[in-house]
C-alpha cells in the first residue's frame, strides 16, 4: 500500500512511437465500476528493440488496500490486481513448495501435493559408477534431493548453487518459513521448514562425496529420459564424472549451511563442515579436474573450465565459519570478483555469493577487505538502478539468453545486498520492478511463476506437468523466460521477428524458454523472501 505502482501500456503491433493515442488513464475497482484515480501516460517510449512494443507507461501513487483495474480509453482494461500487505508471501511459499514437488525418490501423498500427487520415482539406492567417475565396480546408494528442472537428474553444481541462494536468504532475513508453513513432511516436527526443505538436498549431496573427498559431478542416466512420470522412468543412472567446479560448490554450500544448521542439529553442522573440509582438500589437489560430458552421456553438462569463482565462494564461506587463516589467505589470492552478467548464474556467480557472505561479517573480515568489497557490491548495485530506470519494463536486464528470468531475480540479490549493507529507498523500488517484470509486467503479459497470476505458464517444459494428465502444471516453478538465442527453434513455435522479451513459448516442447530449473527458483525465492522481510521492517 505504500509503493507506486508502474504500468506499462503497449501496442504489440505498431512499429513506431506514438501508436497508443491516448495519455489519459484511470484506476477503478476490480468491477471496472467506479474510478478512484486519474493519471496522466508518459510520451510514447520505443521498446521495439528489446521489447517488441512501443509503450506509454503510467504511475499511481500508492492506492489503499484493495482490488483495482487500470483502464485507458480506447485500449481496455488491465488485468485486475491488489494492494495489500504481504502481497509476494504467497508467491514466496509457493516457490518454495515448488522445491517439495521436485523431490526425488519421494511420494507425494494428496495432504501435500493435492491433485499434483504422485508417486516416487528415481529411488537411486542403486546407482552404477559411470567409468568417468574413477570408479568401476560396485554400486552406489544417493537417493533423495530435488530434479533439477524439468529433466529427472540431479547436479551438484547446480544443486550447491541454489542451495547457497536459499541459505543467505536464511542468513539475511531470518528463517523465512517456519515450521507448519510449507505444509510439506516435515511440518510439524518443531523445526523450520525451510530448513527441512532444504535439507532434503543436503542429504542426496552428502552421498555424492567420494571416500577421498571429491564430489561426482552428476548422478544422471546416460541420456534424458522421456517425457514421463518419474515412476516411469527407466533405464540405469549413473553418477558422472568428479570434478572441481563441483567440488569447491559443495564445499562452499556445506560449509556455510553447517553456520546455518547449528541450531538445528549440532552434529548435523560438525558433519557439513567436515564434509566441507574434505572437499576442499580434494580441490586443492585437483586443480584442472573440469568436467566434460563423456562421450557416451548427454544429459546436462554445467560444465565450466574456470574454478576461480567457486574456489573464491568456497573459501569465504568456510573463513566465515572458521575464521582460519588459510581460507583468508586464499581469498586475499583469488579475491571475489563482483560482477553481473547475463548467463553467469551457475558459472560465475559464486564470486557474488563470496562477497555477499563476507559483508554479513563485519567483525571477522579485515577492514580492507570488507570495504574493497562492500564497494564492488554497491557500484554494480547502482549502476543496476540505473538500468532498471532506462530498460524496457523497468527490469535491470538488456540480454535475454537461457534462464533469463534468473538474470532479472540475480541482478535483485545485487541490488538486496547493496540495499542490506546501505540501505536505499531505489534499490528496494528497483527490487520491485524487477519482481513486477517477472509476475506480469512484461510484453507476454504473463506470470512467470506456475500457478499464480491471472496468466501463468501452462505448458512448462517439465516432465510431471507434461505428463500427470493434469491440466494446471504443477505449480510454484518459475519458467526459464525469453531466450533470444531460441536454441529450440527446430520444436517451437516463436512469435514470428519476437524481440529478445518476446523469445518465449508458453510450449511443452520449448527447453530453451519454458523449462523450470532450481538454480531458476532459488533467486525468485531469495527476492520475494527478502521483499516480504523488508516490507515488515
Ligand atoms: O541453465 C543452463 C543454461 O545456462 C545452458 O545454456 C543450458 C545448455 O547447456 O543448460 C541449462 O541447464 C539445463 C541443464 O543442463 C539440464 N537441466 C535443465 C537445465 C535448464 O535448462
Amino acid at each position: 500500500p505504500d509503493q507506486p505502482i508502474r504500468f506499462t501500456c503497449a501496442d504489440t503491433q505498431a512499429v513506431s512511437p506514438g501508436a497508443v493515442a491516448t495519455s489519459v488513464f484511470y484506476v477503478t475497482d476490480a468491477k471496472g465500476d467506479s474510478t478512484v484515480y486519474e493519471g496522466t501516460l508518459s510520451d510514447s517510449v520505443n521498446w521495439q528493440d528489446l521489447a517488441g512494443v512501443t509503450a506509454r507507461t503510467g504511475t499511481v501513487d500508492p492506492l489503499p488496500v484493495g482490488e483495482y483495474r487500470i483502464y485507458v480509453p480506447e485500449v481496455g482494461y488491465s488485468y485486475p490486481f491488489r494492494v495489500q500487505d504481504s502481497v509476494l508471501r504467497d508467491v514466496f511459499v509457493g516457490s518454495m513448495r515448488g522445491l517439495y514437488y521436485q523431490r526425488a525418490g519421494a511420494e507425494l501423498p494428496e495432504v501435500h501435493a493435492g491433485k499434483w500427487a504422485r508417486a516416487a520415482g528415481h529411488l537411486d539406492t542403486t546407482v552404477y559408477y559411470h567409468p568417468s567417475s574413477g570408479r568401476s565396480e560396485g554400486t552406489l546408494s544417493s537417493p533423495g534431493g530435488w530434479y533439477d528442472a524439468g529433466d529427472y537428474n540431479k547436479y551438484i553444481v547446480n544443486g550447491a548453487f541454489p542451495v547457497g541462494q536459499y541459505l543467505a536468504l536464511y542468513e539475511d532475513v531470518g528463517d523465512p518459513a517456519a515450521d507448519g508453513a510449507l505444509n510439506i513432511p516435515e511440518s510439524g516436527n518443531g523445526k523450520s521448514d525451510y530448513l527441512d526443505e532444504l535439507k532434503y538436498e543436503l542429504d542426496w549431496m552428502l552421498t555424492m562425496q567420494d571416500e577421498d573427498g571429491g564430489l561426482y559431478h552428476k548422478l544422471t542416466t546416460l541420456a534424458f529420459d522421456g517425457m514421463v512420470m518419474p515412476e516411469a522412468g527407466s533405464g540405469r543412472r549413473y553418477v558422472v564424472g568428479k570434478s572441481i567446479t563441483a567440488t569447491l560448490n559443495f564445499a562452499a554450500a556445506t560449509a556455510q549451511a553447517s553456520r546455518v544448521y547449528r541450531d538445528y542439529d549440532a552434529d548435523y553442522a560438525d558433519r557439513l563442515l567436515a564434509a566441507s573440509r574434505r572437499a576442499w582438500s580434494w580441490a586443492g589437489n585437483n586443480p584442472d579436474a573440469f568436467f566434460r560430458n563423456p562421450a557416451d552421456v548427454s544429459t546436462g553438462q554445467y560444465g565450466d573450465n574456470n574454478s576461480d569463482d567457486e574456489q573464491a565462494w568456497a573459501a569465504a564461506e568456510l573463513f566465515a565459519t572458521t575464521g582460519e587463516q588459510e581460507f583468508y589467505n586464499d581469498l586475499q589470492e583469488h579475491p571475489p570478483r563482483v560482477r553481473f552478467g547475463a548467463g553467469v548464474g551457475w558459472t560465475s556467480y559464486m564470486a557474488n555469493m563470496a562477497a555477499f557472505t563476507l559483508l554479513r561479517f563485519p567483525d571477522r573480515v579485515p577492514r580492507e577487505m570488507y570495504d574493497h568489497l562492500e564497494g564492488l557490491v554497491v557500484t554494480l548495485a547502482d549502476s543496476l538502478v540505473q538500468r532498471t530506470e532506462s530498460n524496457a519494463y523497468f527490469q535491470p536486464i538488456t540480454e535475454f539468453g537461457w534462464g533469463s528470468n534468473s538474470d532479472v531475480m540475480n541482478a535483485a540479490m545485487v541490488m538486496a545486498a547493496a540495499h542490506l549493507r546501505r540501505p536505499r529507498r531505489e534499490y528496494i523500488d528497483a527490487i520491485g520492478h524487477s519482481m513486477n517484470y517477472i509476475l506480469g509486467h512484461n510484453p507476454n503479459a504473463v506470470c512467470y511463476l506456475t500457478g499464480f497470476g491471472e496468466r501463468h505458464p501452462m505448458f512448462i517444459h517439465h516432465r510431471p506437468s507434461a505428463s500427470d494428465g493434469i491440466d494446471e502444471p504443477v505449480p510454484g516453478l518459475l519458467s526459464g523466460g525469453p531466450n533470444a538465442a531460441q536454441q529450440d527453434r527446430p520444436e517451437t513455435t516463436y512469435k514470428p521477428n519476437a524481440a529478445p522479451m518476446q523469445s518465449w513459448a508458453d510450449q511443452t516442447p520449448s527447453y530453451a524458454s519454458n523449462e523450470i530449473c532450481l538454480n531458476w527458483n532459488a533467486p525468485f525465492s531469495y527476492v520475494s523472501g527478502f521483499m516480504e522481510y523488508v516490507a515488515a521492517q
